[in-house]
């Protein structure tokens, strides 16, 4: 695009904004401190690097077979670096535990260890991207239905000792980036059908979380997040809403909000407000779900926007880590990281733009035709020339010129896989 048109176009909606008392240019410098935390996952429909890797498990899947998964760590990696040249602004890469250079070698998930990951440490450092990190519960021999809930001492001390590993090597990697490292623990324990001895599973689950956590670690923080169901486990989820909001409450860990993992109706963005005021943090992992948990590619629809609006409406930006977790397998995948990101940051944008402090006043006046009407006319404010500004700033593909970048990468790499 031209940058004079780019540059017009900014002028104008800078003017607009300012009638309505919105600095452009202060927002700009905002965007600059919003940092999504990438996930690792889209590359390879969340297969990892196990050499031994079998079908996802856990009550998640992946769907579509479009050709070009990364096959391993240097693909994968070369993927992420394509995707973040497409993406305004500097980012963190989410990584799970299973995605270890294990050099081809079989380590089980109790013997994983720093070593494993000190390559991530050296190319995450080289390129100036921060890490977070994920235990892996899922798609493993001992995965069952049950994994840090499991009445079977064995299974579960083996969850145990793979999890309190996964902090250590959080700690050591939050040591090496000298920025905490956000440890995301999920476990997808549940069952298919009725379920009568649900309290011992939860009892054991917060046993074993007790366990895990009794060491303190000074450069990694925790987070836990909650679940509806999964595939195949539809009638129980040990790590329920109530489970890990009173779990994180009581031991003020940071909560994980999956946009996928609430009942349809129910509002994600509305959880902002409340959990700020008991847990310390939030993390999120923003998804779309299409009629079930089906982590779709985000964009920018209602779920996603009103999010971003509750964490800037709460002046709450710096205590909410902001993840992705979606995986479509079904187009380029490449494609689908920066269709995310990019709707992900427009949101954000969106949401800074909003003249927020005008219509808390309308409201806290008792104004509420006004106040609806302010907030319809902000949908329609020129954000995109302030967009199109940032990533032109950047130094990043303007509009819609990634999709040629990602064309020609596909017909270089991704296609030849
Ligand atoms: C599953 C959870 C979980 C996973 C990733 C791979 O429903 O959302 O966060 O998607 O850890
Ligand atoms: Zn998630």
């Amino acid at each position: 695009m031209k940058e004079s048109l780019i540059q017009q176009a900014y002028a104008l909606a800078k003017e607009r904004y300012a009638s309505i008392g919105i600095d452009t240019d202060r927002v700009l410098d905002r965007m600059n401190d919003f940092h999504l935390s990438i996930h690792c996952w889209q590359a390879d429909d969340v297969i990892g690097f196990e050499p031994k890797a079998g079908a996802l498990s856990g009550g998640i899947q992946t769907t579509g077979n479009y050709p070009g998964r990364a096959r391993n760590i240097e693909e994968l990696r070369a993927d992420i670096l394509k995707a973040l040249s497409l993406i305004p602004g500097t980012h963190r890469l989410n990584l799970h535990a299973i995605y270890g250079d294990f050099g081809g070698e079989f380590v089980d998930r109790d013997q994983i260890e720093v070593k494993h990951f000190q390559s991530w440490i050296d190319w995450a450092l080289e390129h100036d991207i921060k890490l977070d990190f994920n235990s892996s519960s899922f798609s493993h021999p001992k995965s069952g239905d049950l994994s840090l809930s499991n009445p079977d001492p064995e299974i579960r001390n083996f969850w145990i000792e793979h999890t309190k590993r996964c902090r250590a090597i959080a700690d050591a990697i939050g040591k090496a980036q000298q920025d905490p490292c956000i440890m995301n623990l999920w476990v997808h324990d549940g069952s298919k059908d009725i379920t009568v001895n649900k309290y011992i599973y939860r009892k054991l689950f917060k046993e074993s979380l007790d366990e895990i956590f009794a060491t303190k670690y000074e450069w990694m923080k925790d987070c836990l997040e909650s679940k509806t169901f999964g595939i195949g486990l539809e009638s129980f989820t040990s790590g329920s809403l109530e489970f890990v909001v009173g779990y994180c409450v009581q031991n003020q860990k940071i909560y994980t909000i999956d946009t996928g993992h609430y009942h349809p109706l129910e509002d994600a963005a509305d959880k902002v407000s409340s959990m700020l005021l008991y847990v310390p943090e939030l993390m999120l992992h923003v998804t779309r779900g299409v009629r079930w948990d089906s982590d779709h590619v985000t964009i920018m629809e209602d779920p996603t926007m009103n999010l971003c609006k509750e964490i800037v409406r709460a002046d709450a930006i710096g205590r909410v880590h902001f993840g992705l977790d979606y995986f479509d397998a079904s187009i380029n995948r490449l494609g689908a990281y920066v269709i995310g990101s990019r709707a992900a940051q427009k949101s954000m944008l969106c949401a800074m733009l909003e003249p927020v402090e005008t219509i808390r006043e309308m409201e806290l006046d008792g104004r509420g035709f006004q106040r609806l009407a302010m907030l319809e006319e902000a949908k329609a404010m020129p954000w995109q020339a302030v967009w199109d500004m940032y990533c032109m700033r950047c130094g990043v593909p303007v509009g819609d010129e990634f999709i040629p970048e990602i064309e020609k990468y596909e017909v270089e790499v991704t296609s030849k896989r």
